[in-house]
């Protein structure tokens, strides 16, 4: 299998912003430097230079040469690079480029939206649909949902949320790192002096239905889930009580498409775990202290859901998801939630400054550990989603302490930086089978995150550069030539798997909406599709767009998590 991988100049295809890094990277069989011409739209050369020779590139097994024209800082449209015969796909210079990146990435959520009809007036007719799984036949929940047998004798209201990705299971573990982001890259604009303060995500800037109710539109759009993670807690009088349901899916897998009011499939609560538990904890906290000059009722019910659940989670610590309870819907099993339990510590004291939270989040091994790693954290590794806000959010620890933990973001900044510098494709992830991963898009976005949150503590043009050099890859400047992101890009991803989403399976159905964000290359291969189409694939080729790859291509909340976070920092750089 030979994919077409189009010109050999590979370039953000959105382009860069005028005073930021621009780079490139040019597949070659050539081994010495070549010229290179920077055009305008109609032609003229604007710049010229030459390249750096970088070899073999372990990630993609290509022979690659790289362009640096950051020197050229003219906004301009329908620009190209062209070296040793090939001109890549045209790009922009703007300081605009991403203004509409952080509504469109942030849309996802609510085509998403389980409990409540699509309106198409907001966010197009094609993505208009009923309300899914509100008990209307053929649904059959999920306003009175049992759990799987020998679980419980209760049923729960558990309406709303989002579908995880492309299916419409509904997952704590992953519903709680998600509505971290949203609520992070809100808070970023309150605490961040970098963050433009909060302009793009006031009310009235999204297209959701909550839009011009005096509260931020990434609120509602969070509060949305939030709801959601409050109902699977487990209630007062039953046995483990104030812990978490994991999840909430259908007994069986189904087919695509299937769009969501037509699922027929019965749903079943599954065991609560100290996992999800910990996950509403955190993010209930969060909830609290955000939500808190909009809607004091709402706050305090999340106050109290997560210091409950946080109490729960201590007296349950070690209650796991099952790893082979994947019939209908993902596993999301984690065997180690140390890293949770001090993301939701951390929460508590920053929203209660109670000492308790303190003591342990101290005694954590995570407090002093090295929780970013090289490759990114995840739903299953959470000390980072802790420590990023231990460093942001202004908290009453001592100030050697303070310095020590904000120290912990630039040392982690600085090994992606290294790390960047030495991919000839300019990802800050290391370019072995390890880094290419399910999902791995979002793990590339969230070390951008923490280069990006580096330049905010520090306001060293270095940390933003890098955040804003690292998504160049998502945009094109790549192996495949593609962006990762629907609508964004030349030649952009728009096959990804769902059941909403099922253009390749039905002509009638709309692709993904602009801003929803792949996947990406698994060099695991975990599908049958990739796995019989892509066997022996460099990691950075393990990928296809393809509605039959779950494994490289599908949406879920919390990649574009991840997206909605770096969009909000790109579109706040402006010319930067
Ligand atoms: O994102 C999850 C990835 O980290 C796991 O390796 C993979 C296999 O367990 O599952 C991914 O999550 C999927 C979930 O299990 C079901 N809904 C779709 C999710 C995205 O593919």
């Amino acid at each position: 299998y030979e994919p077409d991988t189009g010109p050999r100049v590979r370039v953000n295809q959105v382009g860069y912003l005028p005073g930021g890094p621009k780079n490139a990277t040019v597949v070659t069989t050539a081994t010495e430097p070549l010229p290179w011409h920077l055009r305008s739209g109609t032609g003229t050369v604007l710049a010229t230079g030459t390249t750096t020779a970088r070899g073999v590139d372990t990630a993609s097994g290509q022979n690659v040469q790289t362009v640096d024209f950051s020197g050229y800082r003219m906004p301009g449209t329908g620009l190209t690079l062209t070296v040793d015969g090939a001109t890549s796909h045209p790009f922009d210079i703007s300081g605009t480029l991403y203004d509409r990146l952080r509504a469109d990435s942030l849309q996802f959520f609510y085509a998403q939206r389980s409990g409540i009809a699509i309106d198409g007036d907001l966010i197009g007719d094609e993505y208009a649909r009923p309300a899914g799984h509100l008990g209307v036949a053929p649904n059959q929940g999920d306003t009175a949902v049992p759990c799987q047998p020998g679980v419980c004798d209760y049923t729960l209201d558990v309406r709303g949320g989002w579908y995880d990705a492309g299916d419409h299971g509904k997952y704590v573990v992953n519903g709680g790192i998600a509505t971290y982001q949203l609520l992070n890259a809100f808070e970023r604009t309150r605490t961040a002096a970098t963050a433009a303060g909060g302009v793009g995500l006031a009310d009235g800037t999204l297209r959701v239905p909550e839009r011009a109710n005096g509260v931020p539109d990434i609120l509602d759009e969070a509060r949305w889930e939030l709801e959601f993670l409050l109902r699977m807690q487990v209630p007062a009088g039953q046995s483990l009580a104030g812990m978490a349901h994991h999840k909430i899916h259908d007994r069986n897998w189904t087919g695509l498409p299937l769009a969501p009011q037509d699922d027929p499939q019965p749903r079943e609560l599954h065991p609560p775990s100290t996992a999800a538990t910990l996950n509403l904890a955190a993010t209930a906290a969060q909830c609290a202290r955000l939500y808190a000059p909009y809607d004091a009722t709402f706050a305090a019910r999340c106050a109290t859901a997560a210091t409950t659940a946080y109490a729960a989670a201590k007296a349950h610590p070690t209650v796991y998801a099952s790893p082979s309870d994947g019939t209908g819907g993902g596993a999301y099993d984690d065997g180690v939630v140390t890293d949770e339990f001090y993301w939701a510590a951390v929460e508590l004291y920053l929203s209660t400054g109670a000492q308790t939270y303190l003591t342990d989040l101290t005694a954590s091994p995570h407090h002093t550990g090295d929780v970013f790693g090289a490759q990114g954290f995840g739903w299953q590794s959470t000390a980072a989603l802790g420590r990023l806000d231990l460093a942001t959010v202004p908290n009453g620890l001592p100030a050697a302490e303070l310095t020590r933990v904000r120290a912990s973001v630039t040392t982690a900044a600085d090994a992606y930086l290294t790390e960047l510098r030495r991919q000839a494709y300019g990802l800050p992830l290391p370019g072995d089978p390890g880094s290419y991963v399910w999902g791995g898009n979002s793990n590339l976005i969230n070390n951008a995150v923490v280069l990006a949150t580096a330049f905010d503590l520090t306001r060293d043009a270095v940390y933003r550069d890098g955040a804003v050099q690292a998504t160049d890859y998502l945009f094109g400047r790549n192996a495949l030539n593609i962006s990762y992101v629907t609508g964004w890009g030349e030649h952009a991803a728009q096959n990804q798997h769902s059941r909403i989403f099922a253009n390749q399976l039905d002509a009638s159905l709309p692709h993904p909406p602009a801003g929803s964000l792949a996947g990406g290359a698994n060099a695991a291969l975990q599908d049958p599709f990739a796995a019989q189409l892509l066997a022996g694939c460099a990691p950075m080729f393990c990928y296809v767009d393809d509605i039959n790859s779950y494994a490289t291509n599908e949406v879920a909340i919390n990649w574009n998590s991840a997206l909605a976070w770096i969009a909000s920092f790109l579109a706040d750089q402006g010319d930067a």
